[in-house]
């Protein structure tokens, strides 16, 4: 039976809490099969609200026992709510104590208290705590926390929770107990216990305030010498938080726990943040730059959560971004100013760029679209997205771009640091809202373009969608002039037919014919349309606009290719200079895609575009890495975003086709970028080495794919070699996925032998049978290979690293493959979502997103589409998670 609300929840709706609660005082008896939880309160009527019955939330526990002020009380159960009717009158505090069991070992869904292996972990965001206790589990809500573990020794030696260890001892019986007490408040969402049988790095830290700190990176016995990145990231994040926003530790004591099963990325719980083992665990021959990358990242992430989620929280859920939003913007800054060289915080923006139009412009134009702020959720385990996470840090962005005060602070860096010194110092300890953010930042930088715009600004809280900005320009020669109109409009979303204008920075230069910039301004578009005028000019310029990517915009404007490839050769802004790059790309692909009849093996790629991308790959001043990603054609998710109907097939056979151009065209220039990248020396993973790696490693791959082209087996027989005496993990790898892409016969015997390397690394065969999923098909045999790997004894559906490394890398991560003319792609999504649903309802609710764009889909995968997700929604008794995606997808 379903458990919980069912109902749809409406922002609007907001109250207070009826009670409060001061503290509580947690015990833990743990046992996998049944955990014993003693949970006392003290709790208060908030005053402000008409006196009521305390409603505490509750999912999946077994009651015991319920007191008030020690004493038996009445109480009822209501939709799982524990419902006490007769509490005291008045505002004094009082007691409320009960006692319940649950079953950690059962717990698939691995929200609440589980087990992963032979240890206990908990996930408490955004509702798992009701799973451990009756509560008010909202974050508003907001407690201090003691908390007692009690435990078998040999089993469970490590007991870990919240803030401080007060004492710990020993037991009868071969049990423990360990107690922590939290000196600070919090939801109980940040709520964490870990047990188990665990090591710790550890590192002692004195910080810029001259103050001690442990930092401890706990995994399993043997993992040891895969945390020196993580215990480095965290310590360059503390010090980093403490440079650019004067942010410092508040704990004596900060831990990381990784564990190998995790719905999500991570977890920020107060100074005991628990992670998906995938964003701790590296070294050089297990991880690749990539994950090196990452996990510098979600451990930037969740350190700074302490401040912008932890000491200032949200609300309610609808205000999610307030700390999502917000924490990427600090993350994505963290890793752009570790990168240090300007290249490489332009290859990190692209980097950041380039997810949020594949993910989150799909995202904004489908079924699922919401506000970064939603309006009302079934479950909010389904608006952990793309948009609250990523669009919600473009608009943190456009706000400290909009707080610039000229050439002293160009950047905006300034106002914003000021802005966020008012906000703590406005709400520190409280649980607030998006509008006090913005208030805060615009307040404490009054004269600011974001202060005169405010409430305009507030649309993108409020309003769905991606804005579309159409340029137009014109030149006068007689004037000298150049006009640039600028015109927006935003498409409905669900729920919102109309949009009403959005306030848009945009970042403008002009580059002259010989390549000089002649102007460059920001510019805040506010009205449907203006029009700017640049005078003094002697001939057209060319527009870069949106430099930087300004504005999360999708901008349309007719470049010429003459103009494209001046930008491309010519633009002082990094970021648009890729894009020239990539629209030169993309109207070569749209082109062909149009043309029905147009076989591919007739789709010529022109000298012009060829010559371009040869000069770019041989430019002697433009680092590695920007070139491996202006030498990559744009996906075939971006591509499909771009058409109205959707053929995934045709767009893979164009792109597979222009790709094997760009090979065997520039042959000798990727044997030259090969042979002249190669890393030596001992292993980095900074920015300078891992570029030049990534783009040995496009080369190869392209060097592998004209191979096959032309019949050459030297190619081949290099990549093998390679992957065989490669010295770390992001070499080997892209040289097996050289082969695995370009459907090699040596791919065959090189994925043999990488999984007898590597078999007792979880993470690293979780990269082996991503790989093979979402390979390039051939004939259609993607989907009986998935089958097949689902049949391996390391498969399985449990863990949701292992689920997601083939069911996503093939569902969502390889449209050619997926999207089948024969509709067995769409059945066995179906029949996954099903399965998962029934285990693990947040990672079913992620599969069921993949067929999001089905209304995009050419037929007969359009009907055959909906019919998938209508057998899906047929099913009785789904989760509230599944339920969401697909009723709002058929909708
Ligand atoms: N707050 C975490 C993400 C997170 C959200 C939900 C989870 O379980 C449902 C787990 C983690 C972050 O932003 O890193
Ligand atoms: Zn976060």
């Amino acid at each position: 039976m379903r458990e919980g609300q069912t109902s749809v929840i409406h922002r609007s709706d907001y109250q207070e809490p009826a009670f409060w609660i001061d503290s509580v005082d947690l015990c833990f008896d743990l046992d996998p099969a049944k955990t014993r939880v003693l949970n006392k309160m003290k709790m208060r009527r908030n005053p402000h609200v008409v006196p009521q019955a305390l409603r505490l939330d509750g999912e999946e526990l077994n009651l015991s026992r319920v007191l008030v002020n020690g004493q038996g009380t009445s109480f009822k159960m209501e939709d799982s709510q524990l419902v006490l009717e007769n509490l005291p009158a008045g505002n004094d505090v009082f007691e409320l104590e009960i006692f319940t069991t649950c079953a950690p070992a059962k717990n698939t869904k691995l929200s609440g208290l589980y087990t992963s292996g032979d240890s206990f972990y908990t996930q408490c965001e955004a509702e798992g705590f009701r799973r451990i206790t009756y509560f008010l589990d909202r974050p508003d809500v907001m407690a201090s926390y003691t908390v007692l573990l009690r435990a078998d020794k040999s089993k469970y030696p490590v007991l870990l929770s919240n803030g401080n260890l007060v004492e710990q001892g020993t037991l009868d019986d071969g049990r423990h107990f360990a107690k922590w007490v939290d000196p600070f408040k919090k939801p109980s969402y940040l709520f964490a216990l870990v047990a188990g049988q665990l090591v710790a790095r550890e590192q002692r830290i004195t910080s810029r305030a001259g103050k001690e700190h442990l930092l401890q990176v706990y995994v399993r016995p043997g993992d040891l010498d895969k945390t020196e990145h993580a215990m480095n990231s965290l310590m360059a994040s503390v010090a980093w938080d403490e440079a650019r926003f004067g942010l410092s530790l508040d704990l004596e004591r900060f831990m990381i726990v990784a564990t190998s099963d995790f719905n999500m990325g991570a977890m920020e719980n107060k100074g005991l943040n628990i992670f998906n083992s995938k964003y701790v665990l590296a070294n050089q021959a297990t991880a690749t730059d990539t994950d090196f990358g990452n996990i510098e990242s979600v451990v930037g992430h969740e350190y700074f959560h302490n401040w912008t989620g932890n000491r200032i929280t949200c609300r309610d859920w609808f205000q999610l971004s307030l700390k999502e939003g917000l924490t990427v913007f600090r993350d994505q800054e963290f890793s752009m100013d570790l990168a240090s060289e300007a290249s490489a915080r332009a290859v990190k923006r692209i980097e950041d760029v380039r997810v949020l139009r594949t993910a989150q412009f799909p995202e904004d134009a489908g079924p699922m679209a919401h506000p970064i702020r939603p309006d009302q959720y079934l479950e909010i385990n389904n608006f952990y997205t793309v948009t609250v996470y990523e669009k919600g840090a473009e608009v943190v962005r456009m706000q400290q771009t909009m707080v610039a005060s000229g050439p002293s602070d160009p950047l905006g860096r300034e106002g914003f640091r000021k802005g966020m010194d008012l906000y703590f110092q406005r709400h520190d300890g409280s649980a607030v809202t998006c509008d006090d953010f913005t208030q805060a930042i615009a307040d404490a930088n009054p004269d600011s373009k974001l202060a005169q715009l405010l409430p305009q600004f507030k649309r993108w809280y409020s309003q769905a969608g991606t804005p579309r900005v159409k340029a137009v320009g014109s030149f006068d020669g007689a004037s000298g002039t150049y006009s640039l109109t600028l015109s927006q409009s935003c498409a409905p979303t669900p729920g919102q037919a109309v949009k009403e204008p959005f306030v848009i920075p945009i970042s403008l230069g002009l580059i002259s014919a010989d390549g000089s910039e002649v102007a460059s301004s920001m510019h805040v578009l506010t009205q449907e349309s203006e029009t700017l005028t640049f005078t003094g000019l002697q001939a057209e310029p060319v527009p870069s606009i949106l430099r930087g990517f300004s504005a999360p915009v999708i901008l349309d404007f007719a470049y010429t290719d003459e103009q494209l490839l001046a930008l491309l050769e010519h633009d002082t802004d990094p970021f648009n200079r890729w894009e020239a790059g990539q629209r030169l790309a993309l109207n070569r692909m749209m082109a062909f895609i149009s043309q029905d009849a147009l076989a591919v093996a007739d789709m010529k790629l022109d000298a012009r575009y060829i010559e371009a991308m040869r000069s770019v790959l041989r430019h002697p001043k433009l680092d590695a890495a920007f070139k491996e990603l202006a030498l990559t054609l744009p996906s075939e998710t971006y591509v499909a975003e771009q058409l109205d109907v959707v053929d995934p097939q045709r767009i893979h056979a164009v792109r597979e086709a222009l790709r094997a151009q760009l090979a065997t065209a520039l042959h000798a220039d990727w044997e030259w970028a090969f042979e002249a990248h190669h890393e030596n020396g001992a292993y980095k993973p900074d920015s300078l080495s891992s570029g030049r790696r990534a783009l040995t490693g496009l080369a190869l791959a392209m060097l592998c794919i004209a191979a096959r082209t032309s019949g050459d087996t030297v190619w081949p027989g290099k990549a093998l070699q390679r992957f065989k005496d490669a010295g770390n993990m992001t070499d080997r790898f892209n040289a097996l996925a050289a082969l695995v892409t370009s459907g090699s016969d040596l791919a065959a015997q090189a994925l043999q032998r990488f999984h007898a390397m590597f078999k007792d690394e979880a993470l690293v065969i979780d990269k082996w049978f991503a790989l093979q999923a979402g390979a390039t098909d051939r004939g259609g045999n993607i989907l009986p290979i998935v089958k097949q790997l689902m049949t391996h004894p390391d498969f399985s559906m449990r863990n949701p690293n292992r689920a997601r490394s083939v069911i996503f890398s093939y569902c969502s991560a390889n449209p050619g493959a997926f999207h089948r003319a024969d509709a067995a792609g769409y059945v066995f999504w179906s029949d996954k979502v099903i399965e998962l649903d029934a285990i693990n309802p947040q990672v079913a609710a992620r599969l069921a997103r993949a067929l999001d764009r089905w209304k995009k889909l050419a037929e007969p995968m359009r009907s055959a589409a909906r019919e998938a997700i209508a057998r899906v929604a047929a099913k009785p008794d789904l989760s509230n998670d599944t339920r969401e995606v697909v009723t709002r997808a058929l909708s």
